[in-house]
């Protein structure tokens, strides 16, 4: 049924300062091997992911220098579900608290925002926040990822399933739907 078809349609989109890892999230998402090569999105990428029963149009939004000009409303407007990614080092996650207000604005409290304290790899070498702290200093709710390690896959999955099933009740689905 179309009806059904749709509800499934989910629009995710990631936010997050450039380098903290979102396109290697959205790789990681969609095939098991990782570039590691850096390529800074421009503008934006969409991609079409399949979570169980859900299609997911995965907005991976970039901005270089004036990155929070880029987060414009057209582009958060409609998500369902907002991940804002960090790379869990100080700095960084003390600035991703104000793109979160930011973003907060143009969605409204129906959009569930979660974060990712990504890079977890190297928070034994250089300091970098546990996921723990992170959301804390986020207030929203916080998952540690590496998201270079292809290992990782259903750890990502899963957090963004989670969130998939309340999107799902909010619009009315029954669980055997999903
Ligand atoms: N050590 C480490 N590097 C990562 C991780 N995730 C991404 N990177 C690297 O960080 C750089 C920027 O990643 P990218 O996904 O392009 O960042 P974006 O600008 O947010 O899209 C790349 O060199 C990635 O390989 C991670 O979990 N650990
Ligand atoms: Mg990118």
């Amino acid at each position: 049924m179309l009806s059904t078809e749709l509800n499934k349609l989910v629009k995710v989109s990631f936010i997050g300062h450039p380098a903290v890892g979102k396109t290697t999230m959205l790789k990681l998402l969609s095939k098991n091997t990782i570039d590691r090569i850096y390529m800074p999105t421009h503008g934006f990428d969409l991609k079409t992911v399949q979570i169980e029963s859900f299609t997911l149009k995965i907005w991976d939004l970039a901005g270089q220098k004036n990155y929070l000009k880029a987060y414009s409303k057209d582009h958060l407007l409609g998500s369902d579900i907002i991940i804002v990614v960090t790379d869990s080092t100080p700095r960084n996650v003390l600035s991703s608290r104000e793109l979160i207000n930011y973003a907060t604005h143009f969605v409204g409290r129906d959009c569930p925002i979660i974060a990712i304290a990504n890079k977890q790899d190297l928070k034994s070498v250089d300091g970098r926040m546990d996921p723990e702290r992170v959301g804390e200093i986020l207030k929203v709710k916080t998952f540690g990822l590496t998201a270079i390690n292809p290992e990782q896959r259903m750890i990502l999955i899963n957090i963004i399933r989670k969130e998939l099933e309340r999107v799902a009740v909010k619009r009315g689905m029954r669980e055997d739907e999903f």
